[in-house]
């Protein structure tokens, strides 16, 4: 269950637009755009660093919520699945993230009622767990199957309860390492994982991106920073403010290939 050497992202830079991205709650301060086109360019640099070819995106002024590219497929085995994203305001988004995928891989499409985000969909080794939330219904999670069962994949669907997605609350670290946060999900949903408690006053230290071998996640939570480190993995801090204002976090920001 370790995870796979990842070569290539695919971002999307910025919006002017950004501000209004579909937010829980209006953040006590509004978004500030440079600053999170400095955190997305971190972002970037660190998974350069990590050997990634990084594909930017140019952003789409009429979705605010743009950036957040991993909502709009998921992908495993040469094959990305298309979403049909959950929030009204965000379909389209997928269209020209598709129109990337589409020089990689072979890509499989959904069509409404269905509808799905990709944050829902947390892959450990040969295993897609589909996160029932708002945003993915019951014939999202039905597209998970029909494309990943036959390349072998099992499937297992969670119900997230009031949690925004799935990768909201977990993350897979590798090697069987699951962060969860505290109170989310009840952890006998991921049998046979070794559970990494995230306390509830770092929930938000939950979502977490591991590639080839580091560890990223936001920073500011040193428990849950101490915690991954006791149990051996490499770690890189990345401010993550902006993207938290608008319900995202690190994940969100990529699509691995
Ligand atoms: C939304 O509500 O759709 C965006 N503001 C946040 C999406 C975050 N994406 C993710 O967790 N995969």
């Amino acid at each position: 269950m370790s995870t796979m050497t990842v070569r290539r992202a695919i971002v999307r830079a910025i919006p002017d637009s950004f501000p209004r991205a579909v937010a829980r709650e209006v953040p006590a301060e509004p978004i500030a755009v440079a600053r999170a086109r400095r955190q997305h360019a971190a972002y970037v640099e660190a998974l350069a660093a990590l050997g990634v070819a990084v594909e930017v995106l140019p952003p789409v002024d009429a979705f605010p919520d743009c950036c957040f590219v991993e909502d709009c497929a998921i992908v495993a085995d040469g094959v990305a699945l298309v979403a049909r994203p959950g929030a009204a305001s965000r379909r389209g988004e997928e269209e020209t993230v598709a129109e990337a995928l589409a020089a990689h891989v072979r890509l499989e499409f959904m069509a409404a009622p269905a509808t799905l985000d990709g944050g829902d969909c947390l892959r450990v080794g040969r295993h897609w767990y589909v996160g029932r939330s708002e945003r993915t219904n019951a014939a999202g999670a039905r597209r998970v199957r029909e494309a990943f069962e036959p390349l072998g994949f099992a499937v297992t669907e969670v119900p997230v309860g009031r949690s925004l997605h799935l990768k909201s609350v977990c993350s897979h670290l590798g090697s069987g390492w699951l962060l969860l946060a505290e109170g989310s999900i009840p952890a006998g949903a991921f049998a046979g994982m070794r559970v990494m408690p995230v306390p509830a006053h770092e929930a938000n230290a939950a979502n977490c991106l591991a590639v080839n071998g580091t560890v990223l996640m936001a920073a500011g939570f040193p428990a849950t920073r101490n915690a991954i480190e006791a149990a051996g993995f490499r770690v890189r801090e990345l401010d993550a403010s902006e993207f938290r204002k608008a319900d995202g976090a690190l994940t969100c920001l990529s699509l691995l290939l």
